[in-house]
This record gives structure tokens, sequence and C-alpha cells, in this order.
């Protein structure tokens, strides 16, 4: 491992420290730390403005807000998704009691394949639960008809695409709901956090009763509802952060520019195309290690680690070949050939606004380097 500190694949933004102050001054000052308080209120209304969509209802996390997004349209039996995400998609299938059916993803967008979601409806079947990957926009207007053609609910998990805008609107007015993260780890983040977006006043009256026990007021109960709220130092934090959204953004898009400008050229290494009439948010930089790299994508991560940068293998193992789901018949590999394939191929680069020139120099350097070196040692053994 090299001496110099570690570079990692993401670090949180964090606003100057003293300007959150002031924030926990007014939080000691009123003592109210949580059950949707000011700071909570105060942070639906601006986000819900920043991201121009109907209604939003804070969460404590991303996965709450998935088994209560579930919950909330009362959704059973089977459910269509993806098996290439992180664990907390199909995880919240499981928490609802529903089957997750897998359905292989495009190979181009890493998103479900509309093309295979049709043969994959049952008469048990009652939604689709699609990722936008990457903040790569799903094929929205595909999966729309086919969920008005076969009755179906549409829950986006939208944990990566805060921000994303499609054809001009947000991205998350699709669906009959969206799910947003705002995990450390995410552009856009409140330590720990999340949303549900959805389109009308009553639905999102009945996700406000699920996140907090199912209390309409003091003494009625209407749902069995759970915590699922967002606290006050959060939601505060949430509110400062949005102000600074806009240069942490223009920093990842400048990083990702220059990731496409220098990458693109090294043989056998593939990136995501931003898609046609999208505005993108950048929140990984996935490359894809194609045959002609002399090294596998093990190797290469291995390389970059043996030289202090944390690359991260997002998504793999699969989610399908995870012990509480391989044995689900949608879960075999023969029927999810795309996603095994991208999982041993694809391998996220640091990106993060405070990640400098130097250092992504470097990392671009490797990534070429490694390449450079194992093709010198394949030709040596070729001539040998
Ligand atoms: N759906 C999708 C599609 C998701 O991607 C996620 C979350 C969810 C749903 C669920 O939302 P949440 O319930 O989480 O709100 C991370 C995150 O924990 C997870 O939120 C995220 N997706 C997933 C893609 O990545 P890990 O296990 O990779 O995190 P960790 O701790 O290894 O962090 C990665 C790197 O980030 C570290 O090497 C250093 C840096 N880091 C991390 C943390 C937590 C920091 O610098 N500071 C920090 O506080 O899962």
């Amino acid at each position: 491992m090299s001496q110099e500190r570690p570079i990692y694949v993401t670090r949180p933004y964090l606003p100057p420290l003293e300007s959150f102050v002031p924030m926990l001054e007014e939080i000691w000052e009123n003592q109210i730390l949580t059950n949707c308080g000011p700071f909570h209120q105060k942070f639906e209304t601006a986000l819900r403005e920043h991201l121009g969509v109907e209604h939003i209802a804070l969460f404590a996390n991303g996965t709450i807000a998935l088994v209560v997004a579930l919950q909330a349209l009362r959704i059973t039996g089977e459910v269509i998704t993806t098996p290439f995400s992180f664990v907390a998609t199909a995880h919240s299938l499981l928490w609802n009691g529903i089957k997750p059916v897998f359905v292989d993803i495009d190979p181009e967008t890493l998103n479900l394949d509309p093309e295979r979601i049709e043969v994959a409806i049952t008469p048990h079947t009652t939604a689709i639960l699609p990722v936008h990957c990457y903040g790569t926009p799903c094929d929205v207007a595909n999966i729309g008809r086919i969920a008005d053609l076969y009755n179906l609910r549409v829950i986006y998990d939208a944990a990566h695409a805060f921000g994303v805008r499609h054809q001009g609107q947000s991205l998350l007015r699709h669906g009959d709901l969206s799910v947003l993260s705002f995990h450390a780890t995410k552009i856009f983040h409140t330590f720990e956090g999340g949303a549900i977006v959805c389109p009308d006043e009553k639905t999102k009256q009945r996700i406000d009763h699920l996140k907090n026990f199912g209390f309409a007021d003091e003494v009625t109960v209407v749902a069995p509802g759970i915590n699922g709220k967002l606290n006050e130092v959060s939601s505060a934090f949430g509110l400062l952060s949005l102000e600074h959204l806009h240069l942490a953004q223009a920093r990842r898009q400048a990083i990702d520019a220059r990731y496409r400008r220098e990458l693109a050229e090294i043989p056998g290494i593939r990136l995501i195309s931003i898609r046609a009439g999208a505005e993108h948010n950048h929140p990984h930089f996935p490359i894809l290690i194609g045959p002609e790299y002399p090294l596998s994508r093990d190797a290469l991560n291995l390389e970059m680690r043996a030289h202090g940068i944390i690359t991260r293998r997002y998504f793999y193992p699969l989610i399908s070949n995870m012990p509480m789901y391989r044995n689900l018949p949608s879960a075999s590999p023969a029927n999810l050939p795309v996603a095994n394939e991208i999982a041993l191929k694809v391998l996220c680069l640091p990106i993060y606004p405070e990640l400098s020139d130097a250092d992504q120099t470097r990392i671009i350097g490797l990534v070429r380097d490694a390449g450079r070196a194992g093709r010198a040692e394949k030709n040596g053994t070729a001539q040998n």
C-alpha cells in the first residue's frame, strides 16, 4: 500500500463548519430535535422547489423510504426489479414480504431493460421497481407504457438521481413514486437521509402518516406506520447544503469531463455515455474493463489500491447472486446474462468535489500505465 493518504471513491461534501453553527445554535435554543420540526418543514419546502416536484416527504434514510413507498401504494405479490443495484433495492421488497422478480439490464444504460419486462409479468405482478443507476435515466417512456398496459405501479429507486433532469423536467416526476437517498456517499447528503417524491397531496399525506407511526393526530393512528422521520440536525444541514450544491456539482462535472476526455482512448476501457436530453449529476464514475485491457477488473482494482486509490466495484456481487435471492427462478445467471457480465467488468473511480487535479492526474495515469505495462508484458510473453 502506498504511504500517501488514501483516495476514496467518494468523500462527503461539507459546507464551511462556521456556516452550520448558527443553525445548531437555533436548535439548541428551541430544543426541537425531531418529529417534523421547523427545519424539517423548511427543508421539505426548499427541496420541493429546488427539484421542481409536486410533493416530497423527508426520511431518515433511503432504505426506510423505499420500504414505506411500497407500503404507501400497498404493493404485494411480485415486483419486477433490477439485479444491478445496491442491495437495499431488493431488500425493501423482502421487508414487505414481496417476491422480487429480476429482469436483465440494458447493456448501454445498465438500467432495467424494458424489452424484457413483459415476459416476466405474471398474474401476481403488481409493480415495477427500476433504478436510475449511476443517475442515468431509465427508459421512463417504455416503462410507463408497460405499466399502463398491465395496470402496474412504478416506484423508481432514484437514490442516484438527485437533480437529474430529463427532457427539460425533473426525472423524479416519472412513475407513481421516486425514492431518494441522502446518505453521506451521495452527491447531496444529510449525513443519513432520504425522501419520497409523489405527485399528489393524498399520497403525501399517507406517506407522512406512515413515516410517523401512523399518527394522524395526537390520539388517532390511521395505519401501522414506522419511525422514518428525518431529524432536525440533518434537516438543517440539508437546508444549508442546498445553497452550496451548485459549486459542488460544477466541480463534479469538471472531473467527469476530464475522465471522459482522457480515458476514452485507452483500449479496453468503456465509459457509460450520458444520455441525450438528460442533465446528468455525476454521482459515480464507472468504467467497464473489457477483454482488450490487459488486466482483469479485479487485478486493476488491486493495482489501484496498492497505490492508495480505493476504487469500488459497484455493483458486485450482483444482488441476484446473494444468498437470500439466488434460489429465485428469476435470479438464475442464464436469465441475467448482461447484469452478470457487467458486475464482473465494472469499476468505479473516485469522484467528489474535493478531488484535486493532481489526484485525478494520478488516477488517470495509473489506469493508463497499468494498461501499458500489462500490454508490454503480454507482448513480451508472446515474443518469448
Ligand atoms: N438504492 C440505491 C440504488 C442505493 O445506491 C442506495 C445506497 C440505497 C438504495 C439505500 O439508501 P440509504 O439507505 O443508504 O440512504 C454505500 C452507502 O452506504 C449507500 O448509501 C449507497 N447506496 C451505496 C452505493 O454505497 P458502502 O458500503 O459502499 O459505503 P462505505 O462506507 O464503504 O463508503 C464508501 C466510501 O465513501 C468510503 O470508502 C469512504 C467514503 N465515506 C463514506 C462514509 C459513510 C466517507 O468519506 N465518509 C462517510 O461518512 O455503501
